[in-house]
């Protein structure tokens, strides 16, 4: 029997998933990827997580699109890709970014195709200094997908993001922290607790609120400053009949830590 291609960890609140192809740098067959859609679908709903955090197993985090698989030498290549586009990646995309709980990404080596997108649907993305990130589509003649010409370009303004989609180099994590790509970058043997830590500390917060939030990160990227007053108003309405805002001024008040259920 094979090798399970995704962990999934529940540790208190946080759900650690990592990705474990590490002979193929991670990269994606129709099994992990089949897999990966069904744990973030579990956890979508599972009241108990309040935080994920994403990582690879070994050197790499993930190589994007199995291409051995998308290739195979004996087989005809996949038949459409537009169609695999449509039905593995772009539901993984949607599932993070819709997710009413944040995620962490610990980047712990290159990160190439699908693989640096996958990392930069994430909200919070931590790398090793040995990281690297890699627009390698355009290496074998495609297009990037998986949302990165949608976010690339938003994270470091077009003239960047062209250079990154057009020339395909490997951009080193120190590199990506100062482009604003990236949130930190740290030492490989201080990522898991920088980044563990970084959602453990996020599973104690409000999770309603942090939902939101990422919905207004969202809706930024496309709505006017009048759209974004209206939803910023909705929210804070919603955000303020929370349980959570209750706790959250009732501690302050008492001068004492408050205890967030998330609700
Ligand atoms: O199919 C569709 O629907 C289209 C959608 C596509 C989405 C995409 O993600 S397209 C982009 C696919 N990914 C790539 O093009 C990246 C390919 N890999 C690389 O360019 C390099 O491996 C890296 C730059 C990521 C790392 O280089 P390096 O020198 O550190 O490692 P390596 O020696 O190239 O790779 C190590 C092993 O992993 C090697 O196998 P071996 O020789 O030890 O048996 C290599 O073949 C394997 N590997 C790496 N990436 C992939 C892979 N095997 C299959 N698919 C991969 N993507």
């Amino acid at each position: 029997m094979g090798q399970d291609s995704i962990l999934l960890e529940k540790l208190g609140g946080v759900a650690r998933i990592t990705l474990n192809r590490p002979d193929v740098l991670n990269s994606f067959d129709a099994s992990m990827s089949g897999k990966l859609q069904d744990v973030l679908a579990e956890l979508a709903t599972d009241r108990e997580i309040r935080a994920l955090y994403l990582t690879g197993t070994g050197r790499a985090f993930c190589a994007g699109q199995d291409l051995a698989e998308a290739c195979p030498k004996d087989a005809p290549p996949l038949a459409d890709f537009a169609d695999h586009v449509r039905k593995v990646y772009n539901p993984i995309v949607l599932s993070l970014r819709n997710l009413p709980k944040p995620v962490v990404c610990g980047v712990n080596g290159v990160a190439a195709g699908a693989g640096a997108s996958l990392a930069f649907a994430c909200d919070l993305v931590v790398a090793s200094e040995e990281a690297s990130f890699l627009q390698a589509f355009i290496k074998i003649g495609l297009v990037p997908d998986t949302g990165a010409s949608w976010i690339l370009p938003r994270l470091t303004g077009t003239a960047h993001a062209a250079a990154l989609m057009m020339l395909g180099e490997k951009l080193p994590a120190p590199r990506a922290l100062e482009l604003g790509m990236i949130y930190k970058v740290c030492p490989l043997e201080a990522l898991e607790t920088v980044g563990m830590g970084l959602a453990t500390q996020l599973a104690g917060q409000p999770t309603y609120a942090l939902g939101l939030i990422k919905k207004l990160l969202n809706a930024s990227a496309n709505n006017t400053l009048e759209q974004q007053l209206e939803l910023e108003a909705d929210y804070q309405g919603r955000a303020g009949r929370s349980l959570d805002y209750t706790e959250g001024v009732k501690a302050f008040l008492d001068k004492r830590k408050p205890s967030f259920t998330g609700a």
